[in-house]
């Protein structure tokens, strides 16, 4: 029997027009400058011609083997709202087609997190997250969702607000039985519980969910999330459980612990934030191993390989050498393990990302320059896909 249909939203959305649903998104955002703006479309197809002579089936979804998901973060939001300029997503035609070409998983960066799709109490902005399934779609795509249950970029409502503990918890079931029932069917994995533990594998003090409610409500997360999508596959998502180490150690007993209760989680993925400063963590594979042990799907979700910048700003030669290492390693141990389907890279052009805007004096950490030439790294994540492919 077919299951009742959870309706799509409790709220009124504003009734908007085709002609205006069609444009990409960020009609909020500020005003655009000229030069941002799209290309007109002649232009637009002859950019795209050309490219596709330089790199047409040369991409990493093409080098891809079958059932295995190269991914990247979709940029817009967070730290891009700050920057000088337009929603990349939105308004950068070139990066657009790239990310059509080069992926076959694409992860919302910002757009999913709470103080984006629910920026107040009875209201929920779809605009953005909406945009980027749907290109998904048009583009073959899986779509990985970002995330439910976080301590960080919570709405002011949300983290100020006072309510009882009933409330807490209706609201949060609200929020993930709206927000998963949305995309049911169109999200292949979801970040349900990100980053909950810290360095010493405590429940983080941070997060309101848990911190008001107690850790059970991480089970009830995940039991919501899979009642509003049988078929999303639900992750525990966090940085530095790269190796074997308390934090990665912390989850590992929750997640026996959840089983046994019969609480649907299945995947476990380590984020992979990666810097020069410190070795590769050599046992990435070890421990993804463990996981999957456990009948978890693993992922690696957030991938990027940060450096110290030399004065100039440009990486040395032998920077990139290392970072291409980095970037080869994280990925065989990836593709070493049979549950590991789903590897997102945290932006791929430095154009966006993230990292000298957090960290000022380190940079260069995605696979492509700003001006979009690959780099070894890029070239490292090539030649890796293409030796297993028809192999896996
Ligand atoms: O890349 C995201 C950036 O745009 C935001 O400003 C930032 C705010 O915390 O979050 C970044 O993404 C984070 C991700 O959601 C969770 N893991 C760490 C990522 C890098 O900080």
């Amino acid at each position: 029997m077919r299951r009742a249909r959870t309706p799509r939203t409790p709220f009124r959305l504003p009734r908007i027009t085709t002609a205006l649903a069609a444009v990409p998104l960020a009609l909020t955002a500020a005003v655009v400058p000229a030069a941002a703006a799209p290309a007109p479309a002649a232009e637009r197809a002859t950019t795209e011609r050309a490219e596709r002579g330089h790199h047409g089936r040369d991409t990493l979804r093409d080098a891809a083997p079958k059932g295995f998901f190269i991914g990247t973060a979709v940029a817009g939001g967070g730290h891009h709202a700050e920057q000088p300029y337009a929603d990349p997503f939105a308004y950068d035609v070139e990066y657009r087609d790239r990310m059509a070409r080069e992926f076959n998983s694409l992860s919302a960066e910002n757009q999913m997190k709470w103080e984006y799709i629910h920026p107040t109490r009875d209201y929920y902005n779809f605009y953005p997250a909406d945009a980027i399934v749907r290109y998904a779609q048009e583009n073959r795509q899986v779509v990985r969702g970002h995330t439910l249950l976080w301590h960080s970029q919570n709405p002011a409502w949300l983290e100020e607000g006072d309510f009882s503990d009933e409330e807490l918890r209706e609201i949060l079931h609200e929020h993930i039985t709206t927000v998963v029932g949305r995309y049911a069917g169109r999200i292949q994995q979801w970040d349900v519980a990100n980053e909950i533990f810290d360095e010493d594998g405590e429940y983080r003090e941070e997060n309101i969910w848990i911190r008001e409610l107690g850790p059970g409500i991480v089970a009830d997360a995940f039991r919501w999330a899979h009642e509003a999508d049988p078929r999303a596959k639900l992750f525990f998502n966090d940085y530095g459980v790269e190796s074997v180490n308390a934090k990665s150690d912390a989850y590992y007993a929750l997640i026996q612990e959840l089983k046994a209760d019969g609480v649907p989680v299945h995947g476990f993925a380590p984020q992979s934030h990666l810097s020069t400063r410190y070795g590769f963590p050599g046992d990435l594979q070890a421990n993804l191993q463990r996981f999957a042990d456990l009948g978890l799907e693993t992922a690696i979700t957030e991938l990027d390989v940060r450096m110290d910048l030399p004065e100039g700003g440009e990486p040395t030669a032998a920077q990139q050498a290392q970072q291409a290492d980095y970037y080869r390693r994280a990925l065989q141990a990836c593709l070493g393990v049979e549950t590991c389907n789903s590897f997102t890279i945290w932006g791929f052009t430095d154009k966006y990302s993230w990292v000298p805007v957090f960290f000022p004096s380190e940079g260069s950490a995605t696979v492509m320059t700003e001006d979009y030439e690959r780099k070894p790294a890029y070239h490292a994540l090539q030649d890796t896909l293409r030796s297993v492919r028809g192999k896996r």
